[in-house]
């Protein structure tokens, strides 16, 4: 059993990171095109809305979720010994056919909807079944680990953090996707398939973003996960609170989905009143992020102390920030770093009247790129990294380049967002070929007060290139590399200061009922107000 599980966790994680080739490349373009180095509609045969469509599509969707479930099988697999890994296997099949469904639909059928897939645009079949079977796959490895899950809760008391932490991710998961199966199965799908022939837009955005905004949360918690276990063993240090980490777990199970009308303030058809309500359940949404940063903060503080630092701050130079046997801890550190940025960035645009001034501009890619495209990227970079060595017994062969990656990805998406969030705040819009438009100095539009942000974020953009060209080569070196110890699905993790043992963390089903309340009082009135202004 375990033998199989270790071959299909090696494959949940290269083949995404293989596709983010792909990825990559064309987030490479994006920077191209908004300079106006690339005046045109296409390159190389995609045009620049299919590019976008597969930029989003690979690395935001297909990379997270694949990821989050070879993270799963392993933590569920490690703490308690117990998985159907012919189970596993459906759920890793269909997730890939799903995949290889939406690619098709993107690079042969010319699909370029982007990764929101918003009406009126509409994709081919294709492109919403590769969707809901990607989906469906990630499901299936769920509900596998719930039986080994309550099998072992009969026999111990306490659920280990990360099996705690991981489940939680899939039950936000599983909520969140019911709003888009909805959206997908009876609006979007038999309007691609000519059954209808209209749909209601802002009825099936506001269900896109009912999923839309908890998804980043699926994003984001497995790495949450990895920086509670793995960073506290990294640094020989032991966990600051296990209590703190399910409190700010049980949070997100509250506050995850009540909010996605944050990104609809701009939508005419819902009301100010709910508007206002999910942007303050916003900013609740943001307290377990800020329990996680002070319980990071002081388990580095435990490890760097316990390794002869001392001062109020000087003990942060007795981290391991360039020890090559240590990389992982590059890895989180530097997406913590970015993530400081992005929280205060996500922070802005959930403020209602603020969000005004961004809404639709080239600040919001520029927040996500310090977010999903931080700390949630740099945490799959490096756990995958640190999984693929586990379940093959191979070794990272260069490891100063290794070293190298995260901190030049640190360097580059700041200089990015820099670029991205301030042209921003002056009214560059995202989404838009700006190569043929505002950077463009023969059209009518050409603003040349712009440039200046275009460029920072330009050399940013190859800054994040080249780390990702080296993360490749220190990938395929360790796929390519001889075998040296024993293959083992294993997640080292440190003790925690505390104990969590209290029942009430531990029962999910109070959290489950509480957010089913408050994700009903937070939207059954905007669905209301959705129905009423457009008649229907
Ligand atoms: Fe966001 C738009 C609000 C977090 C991703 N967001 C987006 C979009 C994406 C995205 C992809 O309210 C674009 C969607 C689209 O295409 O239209 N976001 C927030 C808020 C948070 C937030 C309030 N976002 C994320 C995360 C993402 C993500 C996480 C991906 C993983 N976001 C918004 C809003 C919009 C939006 C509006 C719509 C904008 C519009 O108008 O369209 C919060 O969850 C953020 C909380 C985070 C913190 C930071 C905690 C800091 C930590 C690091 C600590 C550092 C340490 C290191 C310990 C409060 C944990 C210390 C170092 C030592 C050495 C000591």
């Amino acid at each position: 059993m375990e033998k199989a599980l270790k071959k299909l966790i090696f494959w949940e994680l290269v083949i995404p990171i293989i596709l983010l080739i792909l990825g990559i490349y064309h987030g490479l373009m994006q920077v191209l095109y908004r300079v106006g180095i690339i005046k045109s509609i296409d390159f190389l045969g995609l045009n620049y809305y299919q590019g976008l469509t597969l930029h989003g599509v690979v690395n935001a969707i297909a990379l997270t979720t694949f990821f989050a479930v070879a993270f799963g099988n392993a933590i569920i697999y490690h703490y308690l010994r117990r998985i159907n890994t012919a189970i596993a296997w459906l759920s890793f099949w269909l997730m890939l056919i799903g995949t290889l469904l939406v690619a098709y639909a993107i690079l042969i059928q010319k699909t370029d909807v982007l990764y929101t897939f918003y009406p009126p645009l509409i994709a081919p079949p294709t492109f919403y079944i590769g969707a809901v079977l990607l989906v469906i796959g990630s499901w299936i490895a769920f509900f596998n680990w719930i039986p080994s899950y309550l099998s072992y809760k009969k026999e111990n008391k306490y659920t280990p953090l990360a099996v705690y932490g991981i489940l939680t991710t899939f039950l936000i998961w599983f909520l969140c996707t019911i709003p888009v199966a909805v959206e997908i199965l009876f609006m979007l799908l038999p309007k691609s398939l000519g059954l209808v022939e209209n749909i209601n837009n802002l009825l099936a955005r506001t269900l896109f973003w009912m999923f839309g905004h908890a998804l980043v949360y699926f994003w984001l918690l497995p790495v949450y996960i990895a920086l509670y276990t793995l960073l506290p063993k990294v640094i020989s240090s032991k966990l600051f609170s296990d209590t703190f980490a399910r409190v700010s777990f049980v949070l997100f199970i509250l506050f995850s989905i009540p909010v996605g009308v944050h990104h609809q303030y701009a939508d005419p058809g819902i009301g100010t009143t709910w508007k206002l309500i999910q942007g303050v359940l916003t900013f609740m949404v943001a307290i377990p992020s800020f329990i996680t940063a002070f319980t990071v903060s002081a388990t580095l503080e435990y490890g760097a102390r316990k390794n002869g630092g001392n001062g109020l701050l000087t003990w942060l130079f007795k981290l391991p920030y360039f020890d090559k046997e240590k990389w992982l801890f590059a890895y989180f550190i530097s997406g913590l770093f970015v993530f400081i940025l992005g929280g205060i960035t996500g922070i802005v645009n959930a403020s209602y009247n603020v969000n005004l001034v961004v809404h639709n501009s080239s600040y919001v890619p520029g927040h996500f790129h310090l977010t999903v495209g931080g700390l949630v990227f740099l945490g799959i970079l490096g756990v995958s990294l640190y999984l693929i060595s586990k379940v093959t017994g191979k070794e990272i062969r260069f490891k100063s380049l290794n070293l190298l990656v995260p901190y030049m990805w640190l360097i580059g998406s700041v200089i990015f967002g820099i670029g991205m969030m301030g042209g921003g705040i002056f009214g560059i819009p995202r989404r838009t070929n700006l190569g043929l438009t505002y950077s463009n100095p023969d059209s009518p539009l050409y603003n040349p007060d712009w440039m200046i942000w275009n460029y920072i974020a330009l050399v940013g953009g190859i800054i994040m290139f080249l780390a990702m060209v080296f993360y490749f080569i220190v990938f395929f070196g360790l796929l390519f590399s001889k075998k040296v110890s024993e293959e083992k699905i294993e997640i080292e993790y440190a003790e925690s200061l505390d104990r969590a043992d209290s029942k009430l963390l531990n029962d999910f089903k109070i959290w489950i009922v509480l957010a089913l309340i408050l994700i009903v009082i937070a939207y059954t009135f905007v669905y209301f107000d959705v129905i009423k202004s457009t008649g229907g």
